[in-house]
């Protein structure tokens, strides 16, 4: 039965329970024992580390194991444990919990996350135990840019407590100390960037001492986010020989997980998954763009009948998989790709007329889903995958409208302020494993924009709080590279990959990065102001407000021209000066005409990078140009959101032009398929098409506005807001414009219906419940 997929690591226990089966492998049952949210425990356990020399070149997995006797019935258990590496636990044969590469990556050097289970019901009076597998994971590579190794420590280590409650209220606690035993097993090598290998005839053994770790320096805390879990499962929808001759499974999604595989062999049989996003323009397996990640699952069989394999401590980005050593042709039915990611609740749907759109809103949540693994990341397949701010700031307003995020953000920005330097400067990357590469306009403004934007959605200060001295570290670091209150200085990624004519005809469309600095500079001030209010620190309004005046001012002295140009003349300058607000208001009508006469002169593309992209649509529609926005956004030639979709994409591209028009693929060097970044145009859509805005903090107050346009005839949305569910779902009917919107109880609405020519709106205050509306 498919439900009794069953992993080899049987061989994980110890002599007393080794009858019991480990590691099931369906969703229902990938593990007894439940999560506690922030759990907290008072650590009274020593760190423990394999007690022999380690093979240092594989890098095995390290097993350790205690077992251990109850003496009375068990009211309550829980376990508390972390690990410098990536930690599975056991309990009598049985995983504990459903949360995969834990325990999460956190700026380990500063704070490491530890998980509490309760596993009451994993125990027994009598005999028990307890076994604890490692891996490298992100604690020591092989990680990021050509597969460095050690960026947090050089050995693994964990620490765990068991804490019992028997019936009659007496209390044990079994910790990991030296009494434990360690040693190898089957994970014969693992690693994020490079896969796993399993050796089915390597057996478990378990009985080397342990040494006491070095004490660990940093901060224990309990987690707050949501640890990855298994989603959704596919089944290969195409079995492909290549013209090359390689046998390829198409799973017909870019997701992030691993496969599962079930298979009959001999002993030594090794069978290879290699996994890749895209196939060439000849339909061969391309891997080209993984870079130095060898995303390889290697499975050496025991010969014992049906084997079943998994791997532990690693992830795929992954549509395709390569599989070698299988004689003859592959059965699909062995084979299903598992859905990995945060377990974070869907909060949004987004569905309309036009079926383009829908896919873009598939592509976007899927970006999201795969990108959601303890950290942001940009992509998750290269040797890359790193949390990096710039991207997690661009695309957090979106995340919050298709799933509830507001801990992971929470969890994550407590990196952001940890990581910051000194001087204030945040981190191109959170972890930082760049050295504290640091301070990069539209980057660093994660510190600002998050926070606001959570406290925006969720409605809840504490974020605020949080992140308030962070805030003002970041703005004080722009002020410190300040000179006349202009922000020229330093590096900058600018209006990262933005249009470049193939052409060279003089048609790229750059920004000037100190133009950019400015803005943010400017915006990332204002946010302050914002939390300031909120927080009643009255003087920093005051001297904030002073400073922004200033920034604004010397934005306008060196940027923009007489006649009410910008500089930079592109899309990405008016985009930014008119969403945050840099220009007097008499001169924003005319820069609002220069951006659609930009536009036009694009023939309708839009020529925006990471920084532009969010605002665009936003611009438009606030200066009277959503009928612009919808041609952008319908806009199906490159570059524009629905050219890749034309080219079968089923995540957001790193790039407008991924895949070339002639199938030829961008630069093998930086050319993501997952990459969430420019899906910060759903949150356009919620807001514009479906019309569901939040019109105070917390979605008290609701706003419903939605535009009518790009020849689309209904739309039919919803959000799970913190008051509970809002709906919009409109239609033109007849030439009418028809809506139902539903109010969550505890919030009011203003609701904004237009005419089925997107004019003439009517306002209407509205109670919660459900409404019917006709114009
Ligand atoms: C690359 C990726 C990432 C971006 C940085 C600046 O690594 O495109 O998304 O933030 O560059």
């Amino acid at each position: 039965m498919r439900t009794l997929f069953i992993k080899l690591s049987l061989l994980l226990l110890g002599v007393s329970v080794t009858s019991a089966p480990l590691f099931a492998q369906s969703k229902n049952s990938t593990g007894d024992g439940q999560f506690l949210h922030n759990a907290t425990t008072n650590w009274k356990a020593q760190w423990i580390k394999i007690g022999y020399a380690e093979d240092s070149v594989k890098h095995p997995s390290q097993y350790f194991q205690k077992s251990f006797k109850l003496t009375g019935k068990v009211k309550q258990a829980r376990l508390f444990i972390t690990s410098r590496g990536l930690y599975e636990a056991q309990l009598n044969g049985k995983r504990v919990g459903n949360a995969y590469l834990t325990p999460g990556w956190t700026s380990y050097s500063k704070r490491i996350a530890y998980q509490g289970w309760d596993v009451t019901t994993m125990l027994k009076k009598g005999d028990n135990a307890i076994q604890i597998a490692l891996g490298d994971g992100w604690y020591r590579g092989a990680l990021a840019f050509e597969n460095r190794r050690n960026y947090f420590g050089k050995e693994l280590s964990f620490i765990c407590q068991l804490e019992v409650t028997y019936s009659n209220g007496e209390k044990a606690v079994i910790a990991s100390d030296d009494s434990w035993k360690s040693g190898g097993g089957p994970i014969r090598e693992t690693s994020i960037n490079n896969g796993e290998t399993i050796d089915n005839n390597r057996e478990l053994q378990v009985n080397q001492p342990v040494k006491v770790a070095q004490t660990y320096t940093g901060k224990l805390v309990p987690t707050e986010s949501y640890p990855a879990t298994k989603h959704e499962v596919f089944k290969p929808i195409k079995v492909i020989t290549t013209p090359k001759g390689e046998k390829v499974l198409d799973f017909g999604q870019n997701l992030v997980g691993w496969v599962e595989l079930k298979v009959k062999g001999k002993k030594g049989d090794t069978i290879t998954l290699k996994h890749a996003e895209v196939l060439d323009k000849f339909g061969n397996f391309y891997i080209a763009n993984l870079r130095g990640a060898q995303a390889t699952s290697t499975y050496i069989l025991s010969g014992k009948g049906e084997e079943y394999f998994e791997p532990h401590f690693t992830y795929f980005g992954f549509r395709y998989v390569q599989v070698k050593g299988v004689d003859g042709d592959l059965n699909p039915d062995d084979f299903k790709a598992v859905a990995l990611y945060a377990d974070m609740q869907p909060s949004g749907t987004f569905e309309c007329s036009n079926p383009m759109l829908n896919k873009l809103q598939h592509n976007i949540q899927w970006g999201q889903k795969g990108n959601f693994l303890y950290v942001p990341t940009d992509c998750p397949q290269r040797d890359e995958r790193l949390g990096w701010t710039g991207d997690a700031q661009v695309f957090a307003r979106t995340a919050a409208y298709n799933f509830d995020v507001q801990h992971f953000f929470k969890q994550w920005m407590v990196d952001v302020a940890i990581d910051q330097r000194p001087n204030g400067a945040v981190t191109f990357v959170v972890p930082d494993i760049l050295n504290g590469a640091s301070g990069s306009a539209g980057w660093g403004d994660v510190a600002t924009v998050v926070p606001w934007t959570m406290y925006q959605v969720y409605g809840d200060t504490s974020i605020l709080h949080q992140q308030y001295q962070s805030m003002k570290n970041w703005v004080g670091f722009m002020t410190q590279n300040s000179t006349n209150d202009l922000w020229n200085k330093g590096f900058h990624f600018g209006d990262w990959l933005s249009y470049h004519s193939p052409d060279d005809d003089g048609t790229d469309a750059i920004t000037d990065k100190y133009e950019i600095a400015q803005c943010f500079y400017a915006y990332s001030t204002q946010l302050l102001i914002n939390a300031a209010r909120v927080l009643g620190k009255t003087d920093d309004v005051k001297h904030y407000s002073d400073l922004l005046e200033r920034i604004k001012a010397s934005y306008r002295k060196e940027y923009t021209t007489y006649s009410g140009r910008i500089l930079s003349n592109t899309q990405t300058s008016y985009v930014l000066a008119l969403q945050f607000d840099m220009l007097l208001e008499k001169d924003r009508a005319v820069a609002a005409s220069y951006l659609v006469n930009n536009i036009k002169a694009y023939r309708h593309h839009l020529t925006t990078g990471f920084l532009g992209t969010p605002y665009l649509c936003h611009v438009l529609s606030r200066f009277g140009y959503t009928d612009e926005a919808y041609k952008l956004l319908l806009q199906d030639t490159y570059p524009s959101w629905l050219y890749p979709i034309k080219m079968g994409a089923t995540t957001i591209w790193e790039r407008w032009d991924g895949i070339k028009p002639d199938s030829t693929f961008q630069t093998t060097a930086m050319n993501s398929f997952n990459h969430y970044a420019y899906g910060a145009i759903g949150d356009w859509m919620y807001q514009h098409i479906a019309g569901i805005q939040a019109g105070s903090p917390g979605y008290k107050q609701v706003i419903i506005k939605p535009e009518v346009g790009g020849k689309l005839t209904w739309c039919k949305a919803s959000y799970q807001s913190p008051q509970g569910k809002i709906a919009v779902s409109w239609k033109i009917d007849n030439g009418h414009f028809v809506m139902d919107a539903s109010i969550p109880k505890g919030s009011t609405a203003v609701i904004y219906i237009p005419d089925a020519d997107g004019k003439h709106i009517q306002e209407k205050k509205v109670a919660a419940g459900n409404h019917h509306f006709s114009n």
